[in-house]
């Protein structure tokens, strides 16, 4: 039997994990399956450093340090690794390659005002069409008219920008790098165009060289350098750029039987949208606030941030810290046993974005808008799970008037597919099948990408049949229909005060 493998690291907002993937053939005839071995996972707890949230970077690259070493530790042999993560956050890089400070989280509250501060700069229509991106108060080009509004003395030492899977490809190569879905997470690349937004760095004051040309998914970055290498004491593999924003990469994993389909990538955040070979910007796109983000293979990803189940982990960690600790199992039990449709929220709403007490903000919403207020911690996540569901149906249902396509069902891929009552409340909500599966599907989509550009598959297509033979796909299909129409009608007119 011949075999390959590669390392995928994928980072997410609450914990990161290094996986392992093999094709193995069992004889020379057979078309091969892909195994995945968890090699390492940790969490991943952001740092209050005295007025600001930051990632603990070091820790980050120490964990993914860590992982390559066991990998090979454990007897494999990866032959490249990939990283992938979250999107929008950077560190800067010194003019002697050193990193500036400690890079930020995006949930920072110095973010505040900037979106609108920016839109009186340079008009907000324009920013959307040259972007193609929804507008979120922690794009980057907002953290950065932060630093600017400051007036950073960071900013004015920077050479570099790197976004986190470069920078974290840069302290274990040596080589600084822009991975291009990454990139394009920025609202500073000119969709349409294909490059940066140069003149919109210069209105804002930005140095354009502070941006290198981006790469696309696939692109061979470096080898581990040598004193990495030495460190770990494993050889000097080498070091590819994935599709290295999250999204981008479950996508590449969705096991879907033809070239239109809707997806919901499902962990701290909820991503729904649909794959397009070239970027939509008219008007009725920016009225929605849909995204246009660039995806492996020249694709484009129409899709919508939805807050997703941040909601939840919040609403647990404040459960832990007043000293009642629940399983995501146990709670879910809980929200079964509560009483359906009691009471609603807009999850999209941005005092659910970083909010000291998300239970309060809960009550609060419920409170305002006239609902009974949820008391036992099943209501709760009874309220979060069906509100979530509500919005997936109301933003596919945007996401169809978009691109005028029908969706049969949604593909659910992710973490967050996990909470099968989630994904039993979106096919009920939506009156539409739901097919869930990889969980894994970021680190599969990070390796599928590392087997083509190793030669090992021959196209994405390839790796999609390989993940279609190779994971089981979970259905779901919709009851109690009669219940869910009138709870989103319910829905709509609780959350009709509010911004798209
Ligand atoms: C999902 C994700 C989203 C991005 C958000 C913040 O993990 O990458 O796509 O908008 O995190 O970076």
């Amino acid at each position: 039997s011949r075999s390959s493998a590669v390392l995928a690291f994928d980072l997410g907002a609450s914990s990161g994990r290094a996986l392992l993937g093999e094709i193995t053939f069992t004889d020379h005839n057979s078309s091969g399956m892909l195994k995945i071995t968890e090699i390492h996972r940790f969490t991943n707890t952001p740092v209050q450093l005295g007025e600001h949230l930051h990632w603990n970077f070091p820790m980050l690259l120490q964990e993914v340090k860590h992982g390559i070493r066991k990998a090979f530790q454990d007897g494999y042999e990866p032959v490249s690794y990939g990283i992938d993560s979250w999107g929008v956050d950077y560190g800067l890089i010194d003019g002697n390659g050193e990193l500036i400070g400690v890079p930020y989280h995006y949930r920072d509250l110095r973010t505040e005002g900037m979106m609108e501060h920016t839109w009186k700069q340079v008009g907000r229509e324009r920013l959307f069409q040259e972007s193609g991106l929804q507008f979120m108060p922690f794009n980057t080009i907002f953290q950065l008219q932060a630093m600017l509004t400051s007036k950073s003395p960071m900013l004015k030492i920077a050479d570099k920008i790197l976004l986190t899977p470069d920078l974290l490809n840069y302290f274990l190569t040596g080589v600084q790098t822009c991975e291009f879905t990454m990139a394009t997470t920025t609202q500073l690349y000119h969709i349409t165009e294909g490059k940066w937004n140069e003149k919109l760095m210069a209105e804002l004051g930005l140095p354009a060289s502070l941006f290198m040309d981006p790469v696309q998914p696939g692109t061979i970055v470096g080898k581990l350098q040598d004193s990495v290498a030495q460190e770990l004491g494993v050889p000097a593999i080498e070091a590819i750029a994935v599709a290295s924003h999250d999204t981008e990469s479950a996508v590449v994993a969705v096991p879907a039987n033809s070239s239109n389909f809707a997806y919901l990538v499902c962990g701290t955040w909820s991503l729904l949208g649909t794959e397009l070979s070239k970027p939509l910007v008219h008007s009725e796109v920016l009225e929605e606030d849909f995204s246009n983000e660039g995806g492996a293979y020249q694709t484009y990803q129409l899709l919508k941030n939805i807050m997703g189940l941040w909601i939840l982990q919040e609403c647990k960690r404040q459960w832990e810290n007043e000293g009642m600790t629940y399983s995501y199992a146990e709670l879910i039990e809980l929200a079964r046993e509560a009483e359906p449709f009691r009471s609603i929220i807009y999850p999209d709403d941005l005092r659910f974005m970083n909010p000291s007490d998300m239970l309060a903000e809960i009550r609060e919403y419920c409170s305002e808008t006239g609902q009974p207020i949820p008391q036992s911690t099943g209501e709760y996540v009874q309220c979060v799970l069906q509100s979530l569901a509500l919005r997936y149906r109301e933003v596919l249902e945007r996401l169809e008037d978009l691109t005028g396509q029908h969706y049969e069902g949604l593909h659910m891929v992710g973490g967050g597919i996990q909470n099968e009552l989630l994904c039993r409340y979106t096919t009920n909500a939506m009156g539409r099948t739901v097919w869930a599966g990889p969980v894994e599907a970021s680190a599969i989509g990070n390796m599928l990408v590392q087997f083509v550009a190793n030669g090992i598959l021959s196209n994405r297509n390839e790796g999609v049949e390989l993940v279609k033979r190779s994971f089981p796909l979970a259905w779901f299909e919709p009851e109690c229909t009669e219940d869910w129409n009138a709870a989103f009608v319910h829905y709509k007119l609780v959350t009709k005060q509010r911004q798209v």
